[in-house]
């Protein structure tokens, strides 16, 4: 593995640079790397970076979008191959994910997805800002077995906590799990509001959910 190459993967969404960052995704299947590692280990720096200087005050919305985009990019590349791998395994279970209402984060929530899929799961991506009775809905529609939440922002975690009280009101807490994740989101915040499982990331997201299921992870 380059270092290099990963490096340049950061570099490509620093700079927002949505071209460059889609090729060397494709020099990365070329090369016969491993897609997740590669987004972990070469973008997802990147897009922390950006994020961090935001934060600080020293980058602004357009950086933010733009890295975003290139973020998106290299996912879009990466995805078949993400897929592929785990492409002969029987479903394990339903899953819909969504991003909570008023937040537009989605490229978290999407490899969340992605890698659910890879793992066996039938995933229902419901996209970004889902009210939370239409998340219900959905799961109903199709009979999930988990509800998995996106939050990136500290003013939209509340609604995975809508999302959960919703389901007890109706008396469907527990038969559908509920699952959490975000940049914002802590272990307090999670037991907080009683959600049945929370990963940082995404591959923790498919142990959980396997968790969930009663499967051995
Ligand atoms: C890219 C980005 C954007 C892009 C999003 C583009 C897109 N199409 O998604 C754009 C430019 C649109 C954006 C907008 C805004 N953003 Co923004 N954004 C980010 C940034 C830099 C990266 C997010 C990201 O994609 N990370 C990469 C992915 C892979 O990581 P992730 O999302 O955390 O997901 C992983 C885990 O959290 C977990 N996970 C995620 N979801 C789930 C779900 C489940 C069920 C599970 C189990 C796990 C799980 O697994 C994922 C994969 O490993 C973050 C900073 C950061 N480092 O988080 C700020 C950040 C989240 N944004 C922030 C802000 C303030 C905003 C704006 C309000 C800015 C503004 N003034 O307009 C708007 C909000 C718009 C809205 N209503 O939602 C703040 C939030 C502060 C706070 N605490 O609330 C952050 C933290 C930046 C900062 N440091 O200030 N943003």
């Amino acid at each position: 593995m380059s270092q290099e190459l990963l490096e340049k993967m950061a570099q490509s969404i620093i700079d927002g640079d949505a071209d460059l960052a889609a090729e060397l995704a494709r020099q990365a299947i070329a090369e016969g790397l491993d897609p997740l590692f590669v987004i972990t280990n070469g973008y997802v720096p990147g897009i922390n970076k950006v994020g961090e200087a935001f934060g600080a005050g020293e980058a602004f919305l357009p950086e933010l979008v733009m890295a975003g985009e290139a973020m998106k990019a290299a996912v879009v590349v990466l995805e078949p191959e993400l897929l592929r791998k785990g492409s002969e395994r029987k479903t394990l279970g339903k899953v819909v994910m969504a991003t909570v209402e008023g937040d537009i984060h989605e490229i978290g929530k999407s490899l969340v997805s992605t890698m659910l899929s890879a793992a066996g799961f039938t995933v229902y991506d419901m996209g970004v800002d889902n009210p939370s009775d239409k998340i219900i809905e959905k799961a109903l529609e199709v009979d999930a077995d988990i509800i998995g939440l996106s939050a990136l922002l500290t003013t939209t975690m509340i609604r995975q906590k809508e999302v959960i009280d919703k389901l007890d009101a109706r008396g469907l807490r527990k038969k559908i799990k509920v699952m959490v994740g975000g940049a914002p989101v802590t272990r307090e915040w999670v037991q907080k509001i009683e959600a049945d499982g929370y990963s940082e990331d995404a591959i923790g997201a498919v142990a959980v959910a396997k968790k969930l299921m009663g499967i051995e992870a």
